[in-house]
C-alpha cells in the first residue's frame, strides 16, 4: 500500500471507535442485533483470529461473528481490546469466484478511498476517518492478506454509530442515502490515475445478462424452468427494454462516469445521530460505468415498500413519496455534473436496472444458486419475483415518476 499507514490503534481511539462495545447496541443492521446472523459461520474462529492478526491492529483479538446481509463476500465483525478498551473492525473474505482478480479490486479500492480521504480532509466539517471506508493494511503493508488456501482477506475500520437498512423506512432515509451516492459520483469525477480496473466486466450490460438467462433456460440444467415459467415469460416480454442504456452508451450518447454500481440501500451507512448517509460502502464494483446504473439500482431498492426477497407480492410496490425523496437527494449530489441525456433517462433506468438484477436472480435460480448467497430454497426465485413486481409498479407509476424528475431538474 502506498504511503505510511496511520497506526490503527491511534485512529480507533482518536475517533472514538473504542467507545462502542459490541453489546452496546450500536452498529446494528435493521435485521437485528449483532447476534443475528443470517449468514452461516463459514470459517472457524481460529482461522478468523489467525487472519485477523495479520493486520496492523495493535490490540488483542477477542471474537469474530458473521455480520450484515451482503450476498457476495463473507463479512465478519471482529472485536478487539485496544489499550484495554473494546474496538471493532470489519474483516472480509473477498469472493474470488465472483471477483476474479482481488489484487486489482483492492488497487481500485485503495485509489478510490485515498481520493475520497484527500477530498474530505480538505473540506471543513467532514471527518475523513468516518466518511469513507478505510482499509487497514497487513503487517507487511499490503491491502489484503492471502491465506494458504488462496483466499483473499481484507480489514476495514468499522464505521461506528451508523446502521445499514434493508428497507427504507421514511423519505429522509431515501433522501440521505441517495444524496450520499450522488456525492460519491461527484467526488470521483476527478479521480486521477487513469481507468479503474473492471472488477466484473459487463456488470450492468443488460443484453449480455439476457443472453446468459436464455442460455440457462435452454439448458435447464436443474429442471427449474417449469417452476419459473411466469418469470421467464415476464423477462421475454420485456426484452426490448434491455438494450435502452447499452444502445445509448454504444452510440456514444451517454457519458462515461466512475460509478459505484451496487447502490442498494444497504450499501450506505446511515448515521445513528444525524440520519445522514455518512459512508458509502461495498466498493468492490466501483469502476467506469454510467450514472444511470447507480440511479437505477437506487430506484430498485430505496422506494420499495418491502424487502428484496418478500414472498407476499401484495406488499411489493414503489412508493412515490420515497421515489421523490431519492430523486431529490441524488440530484443534490449529482446535479452539478449530470447531462440532459442522463436526466432524461433517469426514470427508465429504474426499470432497466431492476430488470437486470431480476434477470440475474432468475438466472442464478435456474443454474442452481451458484452466485448469490441464499438462505432458503427458492430464495433467488423469490428475489426475482420482487424485482418483476417492482417493474410493474414502476410501469404503473411512470407518469408520476416523470413528473417528479421534471420537478427537480
Ligand atoms: P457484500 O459485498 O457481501 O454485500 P458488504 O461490503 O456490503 O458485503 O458488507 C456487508 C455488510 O456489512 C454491509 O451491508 C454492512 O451492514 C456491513 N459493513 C460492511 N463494511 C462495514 C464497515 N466498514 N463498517 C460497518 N459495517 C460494515
Ligand atoms: C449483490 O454485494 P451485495 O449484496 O451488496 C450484487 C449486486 C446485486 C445485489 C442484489 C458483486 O450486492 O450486483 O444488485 O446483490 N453484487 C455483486 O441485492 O454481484
Ligand atoms: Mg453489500
Amino acid at each position: 500500500m502506498g504511503g505510511v499507514p496511520i497506526p490503527i490503534e491511534i485512529r480507533l481511539i482518536e475517533e472514538g471507535y473504542n467507545q462502542a462495545g459490541i453489546s452496546g447496541g450500536k452498529g446494528l443492521t435493521t435485521s437485528g442485533a449483532f447476534s443475528y446472523s443470517p449468514s452461516p459461520m463459514l470459517h472457524d474462529k481460529k482461522t478468523l483470529q489467525a487472519v485477523g492478526e495479520q493486520f496492523q491492529i495493535s490490540g488483542t483479538w477477542v471474537d469474530a461473528v458473521p455480520y450484515g446481509n451482503g450476498h457476495i463476500n463473507d463479512t465478519y465483525l471482529v472485536q478487539w481490546q485496544v489499550n484495554g478498551k473494546p474496538a471493532n473492525t470489519i474483516q472480509q473474505r473477498i469472493n474470488h469466484v465472483v471477483f476474479k482478480n482481488p489484487p486489482h479490486l483492492m488497487d481500485n479500492i485503495i485509489r478510490v478511498t485515498g481520493h475520497l480521504q484527500g477530498k474530505l480532509n480538505g473540506t471543513p466539517g467532514h471527518n475523513a476517518n468516518r466518511e469513507t471506508l478505510i482499509v487497514i493494511p497487513t503487517r507487511s503493508n499490503h491491502s489484503y492478506f492471502q491465506d494458504a488456501d488462496g483466499n483473499y482477506w481484507r480489514m476495514y475500520v468499522f464505521v461506528q454509530d451508523a446502521i445499514t437498512v434493508d428497507v427504507c423506512s421514511n423519505p429522509v432515509q431515501a433522501f440521505e442515502a441517495s444524496k450520499a451516492f450522488g456525492n460519491f459520483q461527484a467526488q470521483l469525477a476527478d479521480l486521477p490515475g487513469g481507468r479503474l480496473h473492471d472488477t466484473i466486466p459487463y456488470f450492468h450490460h443488460t443484453p449480455r445478462r439476457f443472453q446468459t438467462l436464455e442460455d440457462a433456460i435452454q439448458k435447464d440444467s436443474c429442471n427449474r424452468c417449469a417452476a419459473a415459467r411466469k418469470e421467464i415469460d415476464f423477462c421475454l416480454a420485456h426484452r426490448p427494454m434491455a438494450s435502452i442504456i447499452t444502445n445509448l452508451i454504444e452510440n456514444g450518447h451517454m457519458p462515461e462516469r466512475i460509478t459505484h454500481n451496487d447502490t442498494k440501500i444497504n450499501n450506505v451507512m446511515i448515521d445513528n445521530r444525524t440520519g445522514q448517509g455518512v459512508c458509502v460502502i461495498d466498493l468492490d464494483t466501483v469502476m467506469t460505468g454510467c450514472a444511470l446504473y447507480d440511479f437505477g439500482d437506487m430506484v430498485r431498492t430505496m422506494p420499495a415498500t418491502s424487502e428484496e426477497d418478500e414472498r407476499d407480492l401484495n406488499k411489493v410496490t414503489l412508493d412515490i413519496g420515497l421515489f421523490e425523496a431519492l430523486t431529490r437527494g441524488y440530484l443534490e449530489g449529482a446535479r452539478s455534473f449530470l447531462s440532459s441525456i442522463e436526466t432524461e433517462h433517469l426514470v427508465v433506468a429504474g426499470r432497466v436496472i431492476t430488470l437486470t438484477i431480476g434477470i440475474r436472480f432468475l438466472t442464478d435460480y435456474l443454474l442452481g444458486d451458484v452466485y448469490f448467497k441464499i438462505h432458503r430454497p427458492d430464495h433467488n426465485l423469490d428475489r426475482a419475483r420482487v424485482q418483476f413486481k417492482m417493474i410493474e409498479s414502476m410501469e404503473q407509476s411512470e407518469t408520476a415518476m416523470n413528473a417528479v424528475v421534471q420537478k427537480y431538474t
